[in-house]
C-alpha cells in the first residue's frame, strides 16, 4: 500500500460511529472529535487513551491527519481524534489537533546540537533515576536533568536505585542539601523492589517522567509500580558499565489507585547525556528566583561561575548576617554554579 493511500484516502471520510456525515474536504471544526492522551508512539502510530477517567476509558490506535503538518506529537500530548474511536481490533483513528501543552521537556543530543528533541509533554514531575552503582552515578548528569526540569517547569525527584549494590549516602546527602527530594530503592533477593511506598506517595496524582542513563532501572521501577506492566528490562554490560538501551520509546502508564486521578508514569529510553543547548545561562539563573534577583547586580556578561571576579553572588554570600545564612547562601550559589558549569562544559565527558 502506498504511503499516500495509507495516510489519507482510506480513513479521511470514514463514517463515524454515529452514522454518516457530509463529505467535505476541510472540516476545521471536527466537532465530533474526542479528547485523548498519547501514551505511546511507534513509527507513526500513536497509542491513545480516550474517555479518560470514565468507565469507558480505553486504548485506541491513531495516525496523524495530514492537516497537522509537521507538528510533533509526543507521549503525554492531549490530542483530539476523529474516525473510529471504538478501540476495536484493527481500527485506526486520526489525530486532528494537538492541545496546547502545559509543559514540554526537551533535550538536545549535546550542547551544540541545534536539534531539540521533545521528550514528553504535559508532565509535572521529572524523576531522575540514578543507580548507586552499575552504572556508576554521575552527578553532572543529575545536574543537567535538574536544569532541564527547572527550565520546563517540572518538579524534581531524585530516585537512587540499586542501593543493595552500593551506599548512596554521599549523593543522597548532597542533593537533599540542595532541597531536592531524594528517595532510594533496592532489589531484594527474590527480585522484588524495596522502597516503593515512598516513591508511590511522591507520584500520586501527578504525571511523572522517568529519565536517566540506560540500565539504571527505570523500567524495573515502572514494572514494580504498575502491576501487570511488562516493560522489558535489560542487563548492564559488566565491562562498559553501560546498559544497552532496552527501552526504545517513551510509554505512559497509569498508576493503580482506588481514587480516579491516580497519576501517570512515563518510562523513557536511557540517554547517554542530557544536552542543554536549548537552555541559556540566563534561563538556568531564572530557575533560582532569589539568585536571579541578586544576579541583576552582576557586571554585563557575567557567567556567575566561581572564577568571575565581580560576580554579585559572592557579595551576597559575604553580606550574610549570620553563619547559618552564610551556609545556606553558599549552598544555593554552589548549586547554581554547578549547573552553569555543567551547561558550559562538554556533556560527552560526563
Ligand atoms: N541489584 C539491583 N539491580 C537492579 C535494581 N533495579 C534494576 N536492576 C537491574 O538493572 C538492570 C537494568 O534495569 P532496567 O530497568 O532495564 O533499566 P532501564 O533504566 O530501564 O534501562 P533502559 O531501558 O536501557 O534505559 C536489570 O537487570 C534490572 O534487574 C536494583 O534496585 N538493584
Ligand atoms: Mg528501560
Ligand atoms: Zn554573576
Amino acid at each position: 500500500m502506498s504511503r499516500r493511500h495509507w495516510d489519507e484516502s482510506q480513513f479521511t471520510d470514514r463514517p463515524s460511529r454515529r452514522g454518516s456525515r457530509p463529505r467535505t474536504k476541510v472540516r476545521p471544526e471536527h466537532a465530533d472529535a474526542v479528547r485523548g492522551m498519547v501514551v505511546g508512539v511507534d513509527r507513526g502510530r500513536y497509542t491513545l487513551v480516550v474517555d479518560l477517567d470514565t468507565d469507558d476509558e480505553r486504548q485506541i490506535t491513531a495516525m496523524r491527519a495530514r492537516e497537522l503538518g509537521r507538528t510533533r506529537i509526543v507521549c503525554g500530548d492531549r490530542v483530539d481524534v476523529v474516525g473510529d474511536v471504538s478501540g476495536d481490533e484493527g481500527t485506526l483513528s486520526r489525530i486532528v489537533r494537538v492541545a496546547e501543552r502545559t509543559t514540554v521537556l526537551r533535550r538536545t543530543a549535546d550542547d551544540t546540537d541545534p536539534f531539540e528533541r521533545v521528550i514528553v509533554a504535559n508532565a509535572d514531575q521529572l524523576v531522575i533515576v540514578t543507580a548507586s552503582a552499575d552504572p556508576e552515578p554521575r552527578p553532572r548528569m543529575i545536574d543537567r536533568c535538574v536544569v532541564a526540569a527547572y527550565d520546563a517547569g517540572l518538579d524534581v525527584l531524585l530516585c537512587m536505585t540499586k542501593t543493595d549494590l552500593a551506599d548512596p549516602e554521599p549523593i543522597v546527602q548532597f542533593y537533599r542539601n540542595l532541597d531536592i527530594p531524594v528517595l532510594t530503592t533496592s532489589q531484594a533477593s527474590d527480585g522484588s523492589i524495596d522502597g516503593l511506598a515512598a516513591v508511590r506517595a511522591q507520584l500520586s496524582g501527578r504525571t511523572s517522567v522517568f529519565v536517566g542513563h540506560s540500565g539504571v532501572g527505570k523500567s524495573t521501577l515502572v514494572n514494580a509500580l504498575v502491576p501487570g506492566t511488562d516493560r522489558a528490562t535489560g542487563h548492564v554490560n559488566a565491562t562498559t558499565g553501560r546498559g544497552r538501551q532496552t527501552s526504545t520509546s517513551a510509554v505512559a502508564l497509569r498508576l493503580p489507585a482506588d481514587h480516579v486521578d491516580s497519576g501517570w508514569v512515563i518510562d523513557t529510553p536511557g540517554v547517554r547525556s542530557f544536552g542543554l543547548a536549548h537552555i541559556s545561562v540566563d534561563q538556568i539563573v531564572a530557575g533560582f528566583e532569589d539568585l536571579a534577583e541578586v544576579a541583576t547586580r552582576c557586571p554585563r556578561g557575567c557567567t556567575h561561575v566561581a572564577t568571575e571576579p565581580e560576580c554579585a553572588l559572592d557579595t551576597w554570600i559575604a553580606e550574610s548576617p549570620d553563619a547559618e545564612t552564610t551556609e545556606y547562601r553558599t549552598n544555593r550559589v554552589d548549586s547554581l554554579r554547578r549547573l552553569i558549569s555543567s551547561r558550559l562544559s562538554d556533556p560527552t565527558i560526563n
